[in-house]
């Protein structure tokens, strides 16, 4: 017996007589195992060793070449009645999904350890924190979980006290992506992954437990799990304001967590308690109150430099897992958007020359590290009551349309802009790049239920609080011939202190049938170079492109049929109307 807790041993021993290991290691989470295993992984070539001196601690992993994103056609929810998926996600009978993956999973993992690994997503004194057990033959999910959330055995304990935790098991398989599923038995608080060792795919905490099965769960006891980062912004007044905002893979998530101050925003500070995950939870008082569930990042290397992103960049100078970058003739890490180095090898680890008119870094490379890492690091992010949220933001990569920054009229309103979000596709997930789809709360690949429910869960917090959050909808990519209209990263700030100006009503704004938006001397733009004309161009909106974008959206909403919640619809056609006027 490795445990107290009997289901845990049970499964254990079940998972092993099906993928018959030669080997089965509990994980303790401490160094000394993380520096064993990433030892072994540099024996057997899974890690290669980067500059020491400038780079301590730093290994570059290069992945499978088809194994670079998330796979969303092949990502499942299985769920008994097809409808509780809904049109969002892939859908399989729960019976036929595990008849399936039982097949894959014999003897996947003979002549391998296997590694059972129990994590505490979220800080492991909080109420408000889930566990689970990860086991996989992957020795780079070990490590990564390692920094990604809090394992070993705490968090076996707290299992053995609760003795409730997702249950996820994971293989890297043979790596065909014709034998690769990221499926998702909500009903049964299972993960079952095989065929991918990407982040994203494979462990298992971040999206599979954090996002779709968290969300399943926040659905049942009133709570959100979301595709949000949690910002601390503190202004000269010390005055703290927490912000959780929620965009699409590689829109920036990890940049507004980290945002560096501009020059002329003296006394602001700025500080991560997450970039990718919160859960909200709501007090008495009906405020929301939100925890990271992740004690790391994984975050998007390319466009990462002293510049763009200084705390990013000095995060990933140590103890960090880069994964399918580039390396320069003095053995750093290198990638597209990096100033300085002379990159000679590519993430397949082919010749590289400059001159080369690909990328020497796969547009989707990554970095591991733990949050600690982050001179920009909260301590409230392990604080077990989380931080009280004042704004709820959402946004999308639109190169037209979509204003700098608008504000919904009331919460039910907001629950519209959120439903409504389009983004440009990235190269986070396999597939096209750069075509607007549907992203309703930036959670298009990660709910764990279907849409429709998901929005009435939404709508039903107006009736529980008069203090929610205020809700906003930013861009910072719209677009004309010569690029750019707003230089984003740190000057994002300024679009922040009008969203903490609102909150706390100071300042008006501009009525307009899609939201408030701001009164042009309402941004601040003391020492940034911004031309009226873009300025006027970023915070107008033009009704005629509007009532195109309200049509593109209702029939996107028309795919959730009989199940979605009225009030969509009212919110939606209270729009319209206002644009007609
Ligand atoms: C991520 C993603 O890795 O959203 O966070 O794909
Ligand atoms: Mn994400």
């Amino acid at each position: 017996m490795n445990t107290k807790n009997k289901e845990l041993q049970t499964w254990v021993d079940e998972v092993a007589t099906l993928t018959n290991p030669s080997e089965i290691y509990w994980c303790d989470g401490s160094n000394q195992e993380f520096q064993n295993i990433t030892a072994q992984m540099l024996e057997s070539g899974d890690l290669l060793k980067l500059n020491q001196e400038t780079f301590p601690n730093c290994y570059l992993h290069r992945s499978d070449q088809r194994d670079v994103a998330r796979v969303e056609h092949l990502t499942f929810i299985c769920t008994s009645d097809r409808d509780d998926a809904g049109p969002n996600n892939n859908w399989m009978e729960p019976d036929e999904a595990h008849r399936k993956l039982d097949e894959l999973f014999r003897n996947c993992m003979s002549g391998k350890t296997m590694y059972i690994i129990p994590y505490c997503m979220g800080p492991i004194d909080s109420v408000y924190s889930r566990c689970g057990v990860e086991v996989t033959d992957s020795p780079y999910v070990v490590a990564n979980m390692f920094l990604m959330t809090r394992m070993g055995t705490k968090a076996l304990e707290r299992i053995e006290a609760e003795n409730q935790f997702v249950k996820g098991m994971h293989s890297i398989g043979d790596l065909n992506p014709d034998r690769r599923f990221i499926m998702h038995f909500p009903e049964e608080l299972t993960i079952r992954s095989i065929g991918s060792g990407y982040g994203g795919n494979a462990l298992l905490g971040k999206k599979c437990h954090a996002l779709r099965i968290a969300s399943w769960q926040a659905l049942k006891e009133n709570w959100l799990a979301e595709h949000m980062l949690i910002v601390e912004i503190e202004n000269p007044q010390q005055e703290k304001f927490y912000i959780a905002a929620a965009f699409p893979s590689a829109c920036g998530k990890t940049n507004l967590a980290m945002l560096i101050p501009p020059d002329t925003f003296k006394g602001w500070k700025v500080r991560t308690i997450g970039d990718d995950i919160a859960w909200l939870h709501m007090d008495e008082d009906g405020r929301f109150w939100a925890i990271n569930p992740e004690a790391g990042y994984f975050g998007v290397v390319p466009g990462t430099n002293q510049e763009t992103n200084k705390n990013a960049y000095e995060t990933l100078q140590s103890n960090a897992i880069y994964t399918n970058v580039g390396i320069t003739d003095t053995n750093e890490p290198w990638w597209e958007g990096k100033l300085e180095g002379k990159p000679i090898k590519d993430w397949k680890g082919d010749d590289y020359s400059s001159t080369d008119n690909h990328n020497c870094a796969h547009p989707n490379s990554r970095f591991t590290v733990s949050a600690k890492n982050n001179p920009g690091y909260s301590d409230l992010a392990d604080s077990p009551s989380g931080v009280p949220i004042c704004a709820i933001i959402f946004g999308g990569r639109r190169s037209e349309l979509a204003p700098l920054v608008y504000e919904a009229k009331d919460w039910n309103h907001g629950v519209l802009v959120g439903a409504s979000v389009g983004s440009e596709t990235t190269a986070a997930a396999s597939g096209d790049i750069g075509v607007v789809r549907r992203d309703p709360m930036a959670m298009k690949p990660f709910c764990g239920y279907n849409f429709a429910d998901y929005w009435r869960h939404w709508f039903a917090f107006s009736k529980q609080s008069n203090n929610l959050p205020k809700i906003f909808h930013v861009n910072w990519f719209r677009k004309n011939d010569q690029g750019f209209l707003w230089p984003g990263f740190g000057e994002n700030l300024r679009v922040l202190d009008w969203i903490i100006q609102r909150c706390q009503n100071k300042i008006d704004a501009k009525e307009t049938p899609i939201g408030y938006v701001p009164m042009k001397e309402d941004i601040n733009t003391s020492g940034l170079n911004i031309s009226d004309e873009n300025l006027n161009a970023l915070l107008t909106i033009e009704p005629d492109q509007w009532l195109i974008e309200m049509n593109a959206i209702k029939e996107y909403f028309n795919e959730f049929g009989k199940r979605l919640p009225n009030q969509l619809l009212n919110e939606h056609a209270k729009v319209v109307d206002s644009l007609n006027k």
